[in-house]
């Protein structure tokens, strides 16, 4: 389980860049897709879907080939992605939905990568969905260190805040405006608002452009032109093929503003998605994780590990792939060191390193990922709700222990075969990790697990607007 395949590229790379001026911190774009399959990308080998736009943006960076959410499912990826933290410190365990009770989001005290940025210096602009809780149980974007939103609260339709999170026709929210239908599709109306960010930008100040597409989350919708580039498969396949191709059109248009405004060389870009595909009893999702092993809400590879690239010009190689195991809690600690930009004192991110810096050098193989999710495992044959990632093996576990399976993921990619019992001492090792992990968290996983989720009532507006705005309106 090596490092990167072009190590000793990099460590060229890394001297002759030391002897180079110190030049000017780098604008920052993160964009994130929303139920994007491990192997939905050509460059991530899928050989139906077009995605052009991305597959240059890997032949121009880093492809990062073991790249883990810590869950899989919305919320809880993006509170690890916004914070270095796992998300079970903040009793983030599922996705938020609105019509039910025990609804989750990141406290206003959780410090945020953009709350950094922030303090550092950049514009930050969060333009898409946010799905980290919505008002009035928790602050708005601006409240986590966004100067500018534009976007959805929640995670799909029913939010209380835009009843129409829908992929045609959008309910809109600007920073912390009344919603407002905006017509159109949903990727193109983000797009836009993302090159919008870019057009204002003050060009002596770095920035940090959020952009988390909806696409292609469910409810999808199929526009006119569908059909046309995939008119030989099913009418889902179409959809959902399209609205891929649609992303990624999409993002192309925003790297090509960065390069008309000539900044691609001080622009990191990072892509990646926030959980595996949604299963295809959905109506259109037809996302793929050949050859991972399951989907969206499990703890299987594909529902954890998700595409990624990194594009950083002249900083990093072009046309490299990653094999290191890497995490969204790196993204944290990776961003504040490409920034320039001190981690907060105090602050104990949960385990995650400066990637782009790791890279080319010695995997470290003690370095162990712990993924948790105790909501129902959709039609597989474990439902176990913990795993532990290190080095070769993935040991999945119950609560209490009595029932473990380990994998060889160099061996077993596909999660096929259990091998606990040929391999004991590893085993015994992994447990006794993940007991430690466990121990840390168990206080908030049974708070949860004693309180499940009931139907709850939406608020309208006009009670939103009395018990929110009124008095604590953002900035
Ligand atoms: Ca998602």
């Amino acid at each position: 389980m090596g490092g990167c395949q072009a190590a000793a590229a990099v460590a060229a790379w890394k001297a002759a860049e030391k002897s180079k001026p110190q030049r000017r911190r780098p604008n920052i774009v993160l964009v994130l897709a929303d139920d994007l399959g491990y192997s939905d990308l050509s460059c991530f080998g899928n050989t139906v879907i077009q995605t052009p736009n991305l597959d240059r943006l890997a032949s121009e960076g880093t492809r990062f080939t073991q790249f883990y959410m810590t869950s899989p499912v919305c919320s809880p990826s993006r509170a690890a992605l916004m914070t270095g933290h796992y998300p079970q410190r903040y009793g983030i365990h599922h996705a938020d939905v609105p019509e039910f009770s025990h609804r989750v989001g990141l406290p206003e005290s959780a410090v945020t990568i953009a709350e950094v940025l922030q303090a550092a210096g950049y514009y930050t602009a969060h333009i898409g969905k946010w799905h980290l809780g919505e008002p009035p149980d928790f602050v708005v974007p601006r409240r986590q260190g966004f100067d500018y939103f534009l976007g959805l609260y929640g995670g799909r339709p029913n939010s209380g805040w835009a009843k129409y999170s829908r992929f045609m026709n959008p309910e809109i929210v600007v920073n912390e405006d009344r919603p407002v239908v905006y017509p159109g599709n949903i990727t193109e109306i983000e797009t836009k608002a993302a090159l919008d960010v870019l057009d204002k930008v003050d060009r002596d100040r770095p920035f940090f452009l959020n952009l988390w597409y909806n696409a292609p989350h469910e409810p999808l919708a199929p526009v006119p032109y569908q059909g046309q580039l995939y008119g030989h498969w099913s009418a889902a396949e179409q959809v959902y093929f399209q609205t891929v191709t649609d992303l990624d059109k999409g993002i192309g248009q925003v790297l090509a503003r960065l390069d008309q405004m000539g900044i691609r060389d001080d622009t990191l870009v990072l892509f990646t998605s926030d959980n595996g595909p949604a299963p295809h009893r959905n109506q259109y999702s037809r996302g793929s994780t050949w050859p991972l092993k399951g989907m969206k809400s499990q703890l299987w590879e594909g529902g954890i590990r998700v595409p990624a690239i990194v594009r950083w010009p002249g900083r990093l190689p072009a046309d490299n792939s990653c094999g290191a195991i890497a995490s969204v809690l790196d993204l944290f600690p990776t961003l504040c060191a490409a920034a320039g930009a001190a981690i907060p004192a105090g602050l104990q991110l949960d385990g995650g390193i400066d990637v782009l810096r790791a890279m080319g050098s010695r995997q470290d193989e003690s370095r162990a990922l712990f993924f948790e999710f105790h909501y129902k495992q959709r039609g597989v044959a474990t439902s176990l709700p913990m795993a532990v990632r290190k080095g070769r093996w993935k040991l999945f576990s119950n609560f209490d222990f009595t029932a473990v399976e380990l994998y060889d993921l160099q061996n077993d990619i596909g999660e096929k075969s259990d091998v606990a019992k040929r391999h004991e001492p590893v085993v015994r090792d992994l447990k006794s990790e993940l007991q430690h992990w466990y121990a840390r968290f168990s206080a908030q996983i049974n708070a949860d697990l004693r309180s499940p989720r009931q139907p709850g009532t939406i608020p309208s507006w006009e009670e939103l607007e009395k018990s929110y705005y009124h008095n604590h309106a953002g900035k």
